[in-house]
């Protein structure tokens, strides 16, 4: 991790003359009785006292003279830079990527072809709609920003969790964000995209049918950074040393398996702890469970691109795994937690244009686009043209160019030349080892036209819905009716269930009937090609592919006075041996005296930790504390939440009371009885199903 300015890229730089971190002209300072440093300016000048302002006499008014004062005074009321345009509210962590297949065959990237070179990285994930300040789990689609610090240059995947996206063209990007973000006049509602101008944009906009799929399902839920896949989204070319392409897209597959949690679960967490992914994230890494994926590539030729249903150029389409499965490369883990959040996650900059020898773009329109606005917004942000001095967008490999000045430059070029060429040295073009794109043959007509193989909007969209597993279909239907109803315009409504009946007739009548309509509408006019049957394919369900592992879970336990000793040992035991972790939660923040006399600390209290902030619960409770929690709203929420939200649960006979009360019926597989070690190894084994979702279909059902 670099924390020095300037050090080690080996630019033409001065910088190095001068202290780079404060204090590091030497302690000339008296220390402090308590041996810590002394507090200074920002001129070096230390402070006497930083608890009143110089005055005439104690009672009287300030005096301009005082520099400290005016000078952090002045520092604080410019703390702030603009927030991203999307995807402001945001989390991040550096780590390191090894490479273990080289793909030397088609690019000349070092990044791609040194088997077990280590690239140290940054990643930053995301929400896209909410402001700085929102919560983790809106409905939302995910960033999932990946910098590679490679020794030829810095290479940006800035990806999403979703492999597709709702514009075809760059040029509607302002639309969609306007749309989707609050409403100009009444900056409401924040966060999300259940409102009337996200929806009038989508149902006028056949091309984000796909993406509205994958934003409807749970992949818009995830149950932490650690639980998502990432995905570059467009075309990219690879390059090899004889200038032949290969294009590319690029798959990031967490090894703890994919998980997201429920709507109602979402609303909920957003209440209890709105940081809830950024702490996540935090907290793995903190215990030292950092977080891994595999990297993915999925290669493929002219040729396939020629006979392949949709166009490769097209950003809301996909190539399925089956058609072209994805090849693991390379894996990273996220391993170092960020030392400041400003300097590192707010500071980073992200530009789709930063690639290095080797990788290049396709003529994608919406990556075109983009290859200008992430630069173009930089500026913006970050107040300079300079910002890539800052130490996190700083290259790790050598940086010799000519370019010098601007707003807080901390690199500038030394000596007499600032040209090129000169006769006076310094760095030089090199034909050899410098980027080259791809010399694709293009001619044309200049032209505002949309191709037409662009056009099909449905038939992946379907692909994707008849791929889910019935529970996750279910919640497709479930968010568009949730989602719809918070339209106050019955057209718009209208207008989207006959997009709907384009993609699944079922699915279109469960919303219709959702909502309340009275009659279905006509389909939408279906564009060209009309739709194709495409088959299932499971790499794009959850439910199908769970791992089947409780590793990296939480449990939450929770206890009262009395709960017997041994099992609460066995529950953390094992529950540390298996890489997940536990929080304890009790009526009192000082925890529970158990029936061996011991006292076990809580982590939270009870209204402080509700079960939607846990995969599994375990409820070990005393008769006596049974008795009290009974009478205990928050108590019982946290158990019937727990089993509404499909969750194992292990309990003691103490805890059955607790069941009866909030009216679970016994007979449930998922809710465990614990009496010794024997049953924790079960129940915690159980619990890598993760949930019962036939609970929620049996509650549907019951409620109709
Ligand atoms: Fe974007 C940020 C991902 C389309 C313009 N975008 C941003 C970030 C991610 C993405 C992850 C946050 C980066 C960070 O953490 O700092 N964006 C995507 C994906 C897209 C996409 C996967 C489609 C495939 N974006 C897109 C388009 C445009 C932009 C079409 C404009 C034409 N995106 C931006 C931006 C942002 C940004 C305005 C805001 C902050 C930033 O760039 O650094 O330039």
């Amino acid at each position: 991790m670099p924390k020095a300015i300037g050090k080690d890229t080996g630019a033409p730089s001065n910088a190095a003359e001068f202290p780079t971190e404060i204090g590091q002209a030497g302690e000339l300072h008296q220390t402090p009785p308590d041996g810590g440093q002394v507090l200074t300016t920002q001129q070096g000048v230390p402070v006497a006292d930083d608890q009143n302002t110089l005055r005439v006499g104690p009672r009287g008014p300030a005096l301009l003279e005082d520099f400290h004062f005016r000078e952090k005074i002045f520092h604080f009321d410019h703390e702030r830079i603009p927030e991203r345009v999307v995807h402001a509210r945001g989390y991040g962590a550096h780590g390191v990527f090894t490479l273990k297949e080289s793909l030397a065959d088609v690019t000349t990237a070092r990044v791609l072809t040194e088997v077990g070179e280590e690239t140290p990285m940054f990643v930053r994930f995301s929400t896209v709609a909410g402001n700085k300040g929102s919560f983790d789990l809106a409905r939302d689609v995910r960033g999932f920003a990946a910098k590679f610090y490679t020794k030829e240059g810095n290479w940006d995947l800035v990806g999403n969790n979703i492999p597709v996206f709702f514009i075809q063209d760059a040029i509607k990007f302002p639309d969609l964000v306007h749309a989707a973000k609050p409403a100009p006049d009444r900056e409401f509602p924040q966060a999300q995209t259940a409102h009337d101008n996200f929806w009038d944009f989508i149902s006028l906009t056949p091309e984000s049918m796909h993406m509205i799929m994958w934003v409807m399902s749970d992949r818009a839920l995830p149950r932490g950074f650690r639980f998502m896949e990432g995905f570059g989204v467009h075309t990219f070319r690879l390059i090899n040393a004889e200038g032949r392409s290969t294009f590319v897209k690029f798959h990031f597959k967490p090894r703890l398996g994919l998980q997201s949690v429920m709507w109602n679960e979402a609303m909920k967490i957003n209440g209890a702890d709105p940081d809830y992914h950024r702490r996540d994230l935090w907290d793995a890494i903190d215990l030292g469970n950092p977080p891994e994926w595999d990297l993915g590539v999925q290669l493929f030729d002219d040729a396939f691109a020629e006979q392949f249903e949709f166009d490769v150029l097209d950003p809301t389409k996909i190539i399925p795994e089956e058609q072209i499965p994805v090849r693991v490369i390379g894996s990273f883990v996220l391993n170092g937690r960020v030392d400041n959040f400003f300097a590192e996650t707010e500071q980073v900059a992200f530009c789709t244009q930063n690639v290095v020898p080797g990788i290049g773009f396709s003529n994608d329109p919406l990556l075109q686009g983009r290859n200008f606005s992430y630069l173009d917004t930089q500026l913006k942000r970050l107040g300079g043209p300079n910002f890539t001095h800052i130490p996190i967008n700083a290259p790790r490999c050598p940086v010799h160019n000519f370019q010098q000045d601007g707003h807080m430059a901390m690199r500038n070029p030394s000596g007499r030349a600032n040209y090129e060429p000169n006769t006076w040295g310094g760095p030089r073009e090199s034909p050899t080892a410098g980027y080259k794109p791809f010399a694709e043959q293009v001619a044309g007509d200049k032209t505002q036209r949309r191709p037409e193989s662009f056009g099909d909007h449905y038939s992946q969209a379907r692909q994707f819905f008849i791929s889910q597993a019935p529970i996750e279909q279910k919640h497709i239907g479930d968010a568009l009716v949730f989602e719809l109803s918070k339209c106050e315009r019955a057209d718009i409504r209208q207008r989207m269930v006959a997009h709907l009946l384009n993609i699944d007739e079922a699915l279109a009548k469960a919303v219709a009937s959702g909502l309340g309509l009275k009659a279905l509408p006509q389909p939408a006019p279906a564009g060209r090609p009309t739709r194709l049957d495409l088959p299932p394919s499971d790499a794009l369900s959850i439910v199908k592919r769970i791992t089947g592992s409780f590793e990296g879970r939480k449990l939450g336990i929770l206890v009262t006075d009395g709960a017997p000793a041994a099992l609460v040992a066995a529950l953390t035991d094992q529950v540390k041996a298996m890489k997940a972790v536990y929080e304890i939660v009790a009526p009192r923040i000082a925890g529970a005296e158990l029936d061996d006399g011991t006292m076990v600390e809580a982590k939270q209290k009870i209204d402080g930790g509700p079960s939607v902030l846990y995969d599994a619960v375990a409820l070990v409770v005393s008769e006596m504390g049974a008795k009290t929690l009974a009478k205990d709203k928050t108590a019982l929420d946290f158990v019937n939440d727990a089993f509404a939200h499909g969750k194992f649960i292990g309990h003691t006979a103490a805890a059955t009371p607790l069941f009866k009360k909030v009216g679970i019926e016994q007979g449930d597989e998922a809710v465990i009885l614990l009496d010794d070690a024997e049953d924790v190894a079960e129940f915690l084994e159980a619990c890598g199903q993760l949930r019962r979702w036939d609970r929620e279909i049996k509650n549907d059902l019951d409620a109709k």
